[in-house]
């Protein structure tokens, strides 16, 4: 068995996995070592369960079969298996999105318990949606705002409303290339179909379909849930937060909140604050309420209100290991089916909350926006009435908690850089353009029990930092940088090259920015586009020093974000390989070919030095593309010797 060293950077995660071991409890890990050795034929792609006259498979030797009953081959087989899994991401984030738009909708409507919290950002919102807020009541354009953004879900023709905030070039190219998305659940309809047996069995027109889908998921799905929760729940601003599992409070009633979708545990945090429950708790023998987060709710609400992040995705497992958690909440994507029986070794209380994800025998309140304030309260009540439960020589806590700042917006920018008077991305075009700044790269996704948890992350982040490249980071990627303190400016900063160092200086901000959850990576698009607009540096995204990278990835989701920065013009740097390497054509059209539709590619690299440092090379590139100036300190570094 791997050792708790090897499994995590992370002291909170290896003093939690200590005792698992001790306690003879499997956790991902140990199941990640029990499947050894997986599915050669899935990993490379070639395993095709398309119909019933399969399964097939490929064999990557070119010995067996090269074909499968049907007659696809490897290529057909893996892009159709990958436009699969851009629609499964897609589908993800975009019901996320639907969900938003739902609430908001019923919400202008006068029923629920929300309000609108961002009366600004409504009214640039319905511009964008081509609705003219002047002299519009609030709750009016709010009900017309949600109602364009649930008829983007459904249009068939046309294109989505959003890809007008691209830059011109791009939008353009994506009309030429035949990859504007339509309607968000007609692309991934017609993903579906195009995947079915007997469709489509040309790689190409396959992928040319998952770009689209993917940008349905990006300029769609996603933004509409990042713009639509700003709305509702109000815009992030930078503010000071703390995370890790030290953030877990043996003396209060701990509820820990789980998922996606902010809508239930927006309403969680203010049930919390409710004083006749602060009261039952404290009759209960507890000091409080203590509610934290994991994965991306933890960051929706974190950025929004500092409610603290126990954890990232790994840390679902070992935050009940803590014997400290009265009540852990799940609501849909990237919960473990393992913590139904791990809660039940411990005292926890799971409980299911979505109707689209249970689980037979788990614990199950279904949420309504409807009565989002009452449903809020009964799982605080349950949480109190386990908290009696609780057996407190059970309970071991790690003391680690970090202080971090999160919350930065693609609007935010131009008041941090710009200043309050004059804002503007001016002065971040002109940190790049003058070699203050390499350029900006985005470190974001999962964690996977098959990388160091945490390591491949923060070191391709400190490699960058360290070349003058600023960094933002989203998901769980944003919870492993602030764990190594990256996320604070008084410690990160000395890590960082002069040109960063002197730039984060000025401003007050870390190197290394917290845009938010997983649909947030939509920030990073307009922040890119924002930079476009701004002049100076190129007329599309692809002309842009930029770069993405998820060197942990796992889920589905991150192929589909990977693939919309990829059909923007940013180009991905992935750790593990996806699963097209054992389909010769498919991998070279997306490490290699796709740039001459798109402008950017693909990149797989597990060695997160070397995942650095091909980016810094692209950014280089680029650079020189742009004919911008030598790097600052590095001219004035060899001038003196
Ligand atoms: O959407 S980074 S493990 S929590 S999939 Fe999941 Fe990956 Fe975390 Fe958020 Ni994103």
């Amino acid at each position: 068995m791997s050792s708790a060293e090897q499994r995590s950077i992370d002291p909170a995660s290896q003093a939690m996995l200590a005792r698992a071991a001790k306690e003879k409890v499997a956790t991902a890990w140990d199941r990640l070592e029990a499947m050894q050795p997986q599915c050669g034929f899935g990993q490379l792609g070639l395993c095709c369960t398309v119909c019933e006259m399969g399964p097939c498979r490929v064999d990557p030797f070119g010995e067996g079969a090269q074909v499968g009953v049907c007659g696809a081959d490897a290529d057909t087989i893996a892009a159709r298996n990958l436009l699969r899994k851009i629609a499964v991401g897609g589908s993800a984030h975009s019901d996320h999105g639907r969900t938003t738009a739902m609430t908001l909708l019923q919400t202008a409507e006068g029923h629920g318990d929300y309000t609108i919290r961002d009366e600004k950002r409504l009214r640039e919102v319905a511009r964008y949606l081509g609705i003219d807020p002047e002299g519009k009541e609030v709750r009016a354009l709010a009900k017309a705002v949600a109602q364009a953004a649930l008829s983007q879900f459904g249009n068939q023709e046309g294109e989505l409303a959003f890809l007008k905030r691209a830059p011109e070039a791009r939008q353009k190219l994506w009309t030429e290339v035949g990859i504007a998305p339509r309607g968000i659940d007609r692309e991934i309809v017609t993903a579906l179909h195009q995947t079915h047996m007997g469709v489509d069995a040309e790689y190409i027109n396959l992928m040319r379909q998952g770009m689209r889908t993917a940008l349905a998921d990006g300029w769609g799905g996603s933004m509409i849930a990042t713009d639509l929760q700003d709305i509702l729940f109000g815009s992030p601003e930078p503010l000071r937060a703390k995370t890790n599992l030290g953030v877990l409070d043996a003396d209060k009633v701990n509820i820990v909140v789980h998922g996606h979708e902010p809508v239930l545990s927006e309403m969680v945090a203010e049930a919390s604050r409710d004083p006749e429950l602060i009261q039952k708790a404290k009759d209960a023998g507890a000091e409080g309420i203590q509610i934290s987060g994991l994965c991306c709710t933890a960051n929706e609400i974190l950025m929004r209100h500092g409610i603290p992040a126990a954890g990232s995705f790994l840390h679902q497992e070992l935050a009940v290991m803590t014997g400290a958690v009265d009540v852990m909440t799940v609501d849909v994507q990237c919960w473990m089916p393992a913590l139904k029986d791990l809660t039940e070794h411990f005292h926890t209380k799971l409980v299911t909350t979505s109707d689209r994800a249970k689980q037979l025998g788990t614990h199950h309140i279904e949420f309504h926006e409807e009565q989002a304030l009452e449903t809020a309260k009964e799982i605080i009540n349950l949480a109190i009435e386990n908290y009696k439960c609780r057996q407190a020589d059970r309970v071991e806590i790690p003391g680690e908690e970090v202080d971090m700042i999160a919350g930065f917006t693609a609007e935010y920018v131009y008041k941090m850089l710009g200043g309050r008077f004059r804002p503007s991305y001016r002065p971040l075009n002109n940190g790049i353009i003058e070699g203050r700044l390499r350029g900006v790269v985005g470190v974001v996704g999962c964690e996977n029990p098959k990388v160091c948890q945490g390591y491949a992350h923060t070191e391709v982040i400190r490699e960058l930092i360290k070349n003058d490249v600023l960094v933002v980071v989203s998901g769980c990627s944003a919870t492993a940088a602030a764990r190594e303190r990256l996320l604070q400016p008084e410690t990160a900063v000395e890590m960082a090259g002069r040109g960063l160092q002197e730039i984060c200086e000025a401003v007050g901000i870390p190197p290394v920015l917290h845009v938010g959850s997983c649909v947030d990576n939509s920030r990073i698009l307009i922040a890119c586009s924002n930079i476009v607009l701004e002049g100076g540096l190129g007329n599309d995204i692809s002309d842009l020093p930029v770069a993405g990278a998820a060197p942990e990835w796992m889920s589905e989701k991150a192929i589909s974000i990977g693939w919309y920065c990829v059909a923007s013009g940013i180009s991905v740097w992935f750790g593990d390989p996806m699963p097209v390497m054992g389909a010769p054509n498919l991998t070279r059209f997306v490490t290699q070919d796709v740039e001459k539709m798109v402008g950017a590619h693909w990149a797989f690299e597990p060695d997160p030095i070397k995942c650095a440092q091909q980016m810094i090379e692209h950014l280089n590139a680029k650079r020189e593309a742009l004919k911008l100036k030598p790097m600052m300190y590095e001219a004035v570094d060899q001038a003196a010797g």
